[in-house]
């Protein structure tokens, strides 16, 4: 079978040597081993892979996760074996499921060659559990971050934030999900069947090189973020999914590099967004496009029960790739119905705000800089005071899309382009990744509401990590 799959990928790359890339949008001229070597074949496909739900281990009253950063060999191809850099695994890691109030111990193993951090995105821990470039791993040392978990149920999850490297080991096969439960989460009547009708989904693009990942990229490729021609799912090269005619849940994470994706359905279904970064959604946002900048993840329900033998393509628009083909092939075993109410959420008075913070995003050929200056691991650019309602305003002057992410905690958005009118629907909850395109600005709301710590910083940064990688990152303390 595996030969097949990968003979169907080779006879693909045939068709692109026959018509030439980049004039099409059609996914059948993607190049996926990036070379003609490759013989055709038949056109079997794979199933998408599930990434293992690792529930945690129990010693001494304390929930450990045990991750092994570690080299392997992975089946993106049949008679290529790619080499990666995966968790517990040959390419990405295990699904980490923690309640909200457990005391956890996320155990990284480096069995890397190299020094690498790991970092939890999106977990609400102190600065110095963060994972940033202040907490070091050294080939064959182990890290912990251990905390108490500490925030809503959402969808986060885990990735190297090594200094000036992120990007390749991101791109080798770093990242996996963590999800995270509440009561609220708990009693909601949502699809939560992990695999079955509750699909996590890390999607991402890479140029393969003779079936081999490298990570090389040009001057061009830094300024305006690096896109493959290839789209994978979970690590799959446009699998297919087999799913049951009900209500589905999404777990989407963009976790390409710098790829903005635009996704939605083949037939041009509605779906429901139902949660943002950070928290659900107060209800479901109704939508047919869903738009992700790197490192965003959006959940999303979308109603398959009246499609039952139907095929419908999870595609992006934006590079008119296919994701994933979905199969409806089954009879549901369950129902759910998604209720109208999923949260409430804090929102701050901007009137209460103890001050402005801008950020002005900029720069030149390989330089990129946060007002003026690129990232210095010894110079603290923010003091932040904790429990002071904030105001931090974001403009993007360059030709270029970036994004906006912080480390500590999440924010709301106020405006887009100066105006509230401009912030959509399903961005009014909690983002930990904003989303600003070329020329554009966004102002939010936010509050450091626990961990002071006046030596160890936090980061925020553009997560289009090529940029982050060149400088666009800075680093923030939060005092008493
Ligand atoms: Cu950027």
């Amino acid at each position: 079978m595996k030969r097949r799959e990968f003979l169907t990928l080779s006879s693909v790359a045939a068709l692109y040597v026959i018509t030439g890339y980049g004039g099409g949008g059609d996914s059948s001229t993607t190049p996926p081993g990036g070379g003609s070597s490759i013989p055709p074949d038949d056109i079997t496909t794979k199933a998408l892979p599930i990434p293992e739900l690792l529930y945690p281990t129990d010693r001494e009253g304390r929930k450990h996760y045990d991750l092994n950063v570690q080299e392997a060999k992975h089946d993106f191809f049949n008679s290529i074996e790619t080499d990666t850099f995966a968790i517990n695994s040959t390419y990405l890691g295990p699904t980490l499921l923690m309640q909200n109030g457990d005391n956890v111990s996320i155990n990284y193993k480096n069995n890397l060659d190299e020094l690498i951090t790991m970092h939890g995105h999106g977990m609400h821990v102190p600065p110095s559990m963060d994972g940033t470039p202040h907490q070091p791993i050294s080939p064959g040392a182990t890290w912990s971050a251990v905390y108490t978990v500490n925030q809503k149920a959402c969808t986060n999850w885990y990735h190297p934030h090594t200094m000036d490297k992120t990007a390749e080991h991101v791109y080798k096969g770093l990242a996996g999900l963590i999800i995270i439960e509440d009561s609220e989460s708990r009693s909601l009547d949502l699809p939560k069947r992990y695999g079955i009708d509750d699909i996590p989904l890390v999607l991402q693009d890479r140029n393969f090189n003779n079936g081999q990942i490298v990570y090389n990229p040009g001057m061009m490729d830094i300024m305006r973020g690096y896109t493959g021609d290839t789209f994978i799912a979970n690590g799959a090269i446009e699998p297919t999914l087999d799913l049951e005619a009900k209500e589905i849940r999404f777990r989407i994470l963009n976790g390409s590099n710098s790829s903005v994706y635009e996704l939605g359905f083949s037939d041009g279904r509605s779906f429901k967004q139902i949660a943002t970064d950070n928290a659900f959604l107060e209800s479901p946002v109704e939508m047919t496009r869903l738009t992700l900048s790197p490192a965003e993840r959006a959940e999303i329900i979308v109603d398959l029960s009246n499609a039952l033998n139907q095929t419908i393509v999870l595609k992006e628009f934006r590079h008119s790739k296919d994701f994933i083909t979905v199969n409806v092939s089954k009879s549901a075993t369950a129902t759910t119905t998604l209720p109208n109410n999923l949260t409430t959420l804090t929102k701050y008075d901007p009137s209460t705000a103890a001050r402005t913070r801008p950020f002005v995003l900029s720069g030149m050929m390989g330089s990129f800089e946060i007002n003026g200056k690129s990232m210095d691991i010894g110079r603290i650019d923010e003091n932040v005071l904790l429990g002071d309602v904030e105001i931090w305003e974001v403009s993007n002057e360059m030709m270029v899309d970036h994004n906006f992410h912080i480390h500590a905690t999440y924010f709301m958005l106020m405006e887009r382009n100066g105006s509230a009118a401009n912030v959509a629907p399903n961005e009014k909850g909690y983002k930990d990744v904003v989303y600003i395109p070329s020329g554009e600005s966004v102002k939010f709301i936010v509050k450091m509401t626990d961990y002071a710590d006046d030596t160890v910083p936090y980061m925020y940064h553009c997560h289009f990590l090529e940029h982050e990688d060149a400088g666009m990152m800075g680093q923030f303390v939060v005092t008493v």
